[in-house]
């Protein structure tokens, strides 16, 4: 028997559509839609459903997606066939190779998973959710008219376009390891959204490349986008110590100053120890405790999902995350064995971890405290400018 109920005095709200799970991106690609089975499995088998409002989603429309992306962008995913697209193809949408291959339903798929983050964000807007969740979405990398890093259309800039329709200001953060360059661009010169993306940055060594300290917001003091974008670089192995002290200083900086009025947090389970893309060593304790901190603020939220290459670490974070939201985290009913359930994918492990522990090589931590204590200090300094 399983005693989740409804929490009391917020609604959380979730967002899916099993037909997103079914795409594949091709053979021994990274990005794994049913990485989102696994988690639903999850979430089910420990009764969250029964205490959200939860929606199938429906896809985008072609209005929908224009709020950010061009028409000639689109036109070309919606007609992409599989095969071989010509250099000019390659050249103008960065469409069809390894990273952003042209798949079997590719155009629904992006339709799907955005049509769920506009949804979670609508929900949030009219004040039927206090805490709205898509985690199919997250999808950070793509631009206006180009495919980037395994994301087509770019459902969160969709959704803050949405949140900003009632909302004066927006704080998007990004968990996700890689830098979320693609939310970033789109609100590089408003001071209407706050962007913070923590990541692994490594130069050109690692995707994309950018997202350093010193990249602000534009150079121009006149431009209102001056100041309003933040980044965290860090390097191989941070753990949840390090890591959950970052993100409670440089959020409650950023609140304090910034004042959103909504909340959007990429929760990229790729920062997760033993990812196969990733390089940290943040566990599902950590990583959840970044909900939990966005969650206390008592600012309408929107969670979505992001990279996350390890399925079954991916299932045990948004599973973790999805309690979180819904206030029954730590107390799931103990007869509700807390290994997690059997399924095929996870038969090769031989001990049962419970939610809190990840099974990852544990990597070296190149991050010291001193560099930890200076990025701080130089996102202090930044925050002087952003005022409100
Ligand atoms: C793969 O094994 O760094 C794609 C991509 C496909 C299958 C077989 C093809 C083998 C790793 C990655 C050749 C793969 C060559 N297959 C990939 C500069 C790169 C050019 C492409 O989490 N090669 C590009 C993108 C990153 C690059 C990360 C993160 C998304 C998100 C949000 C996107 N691209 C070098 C890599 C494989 C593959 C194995 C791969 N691609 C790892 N990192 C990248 O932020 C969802
Ligand atoms: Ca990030
Ligand atoms: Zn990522």
């Amino acid at each position: 028997e399983n005693d989740i109920t409804r929490p009391k005095g917020y609604t959380v709200s979730w967002h899916s559509n099993p037909e997103i799970e079914k795409h594949h991106f091709g053979h021994a690609h990274p990005m794994k839609p049913w990485r989102l089975t696994l988690a639903k499995g999850l979430i089910m088998a420990y009764g969250m459903h029964a205490a959200m409002d939860t929606y199938v989603s429906r896809p985008a429309t072609k209005e929908e997606l224009e709020d950010f992306h061009s028409e000639e962008y689109l036109d070309y995913l919606k007609s992409a066939l599989v095969t071989v697209p010509d250099d000019n193809e390659i050249k103008d949408f960065n469409l069809g190779n390894t990273d952003c291959p042209i798949f079997e339903g590719l155009f629904n798929y992006c339709s799907m998973y955005s049509g769920a983050s506009i949804d979670a964000a609508r929900k949030l807007c009219n004040g039927e959710s206090d805490i709205a969740i898509n985690w199919s979405g997250g999808l950070h990398h793509a631009k206006k008219a180009e495919a980037s890093g395994f994301c087509y259309v770019n459902d969160i800039v969709l959704a803050i376009v949405q949140l900003l329709r009632k909302h004066p200001r927006v704080l998007y953060i990004d968990i996700d390891v890689h830098h979320g360059d693609g939310v970033e661009e789109a609100f590089w010169s408003t001071d209407r959204v706050l962007t913070l993306s923590i990541h692994k940055y490594d130069g050109m060594n690692f995707f994309p490349g950018t997202g350093d300290l010193d990249r602000t917001g534009p150079d121009s003091e006149e431009n209102p986008g001056a100041h309003h974008a933040i980044n965290v670089p860090l390097s191989d192995g941070i753990g949840d110590q390090q890591y959950v002290w970052l993100f409670k200083t440089i959020v409650g900086m950023c609140v304090q100053r910034f004042q959103p009025t909504a909340i959007v947090l990429q929760c990229g389970a790729d920062s997760l120890a033993g990812d196969r893309l990733g390089r940290f060593n943040v566990q599902v304790q950590g990583h959840g405790a970044c909900v939990t901190y966005c969650k206390s603020l008592g600012i309408p939220l929107l969670l979505v999902g992001g990279g996350g290459y390890t399925p079954r670490n991916v299932a045990r974070a948004w599973a973790h995350e999805t309690s979180i939201a819904i206030g029954c985290d730590g107390k799931l009913n103990p007869t509700i064995p807390q290994h997690t359930p059997y399924r095929s994918h996870f038969r090769h492990e031989t001990i049962f971890p419970t939610l809190e522990e990840i099974l990852g090589d544990p990597r070296g931590n190149k991050n010291t405290d001193k560099k930890i204590r200076e990025i701080v200090s130089s996102i202090t300094e930044q925050l002087r400018f952003v005022n409100n």
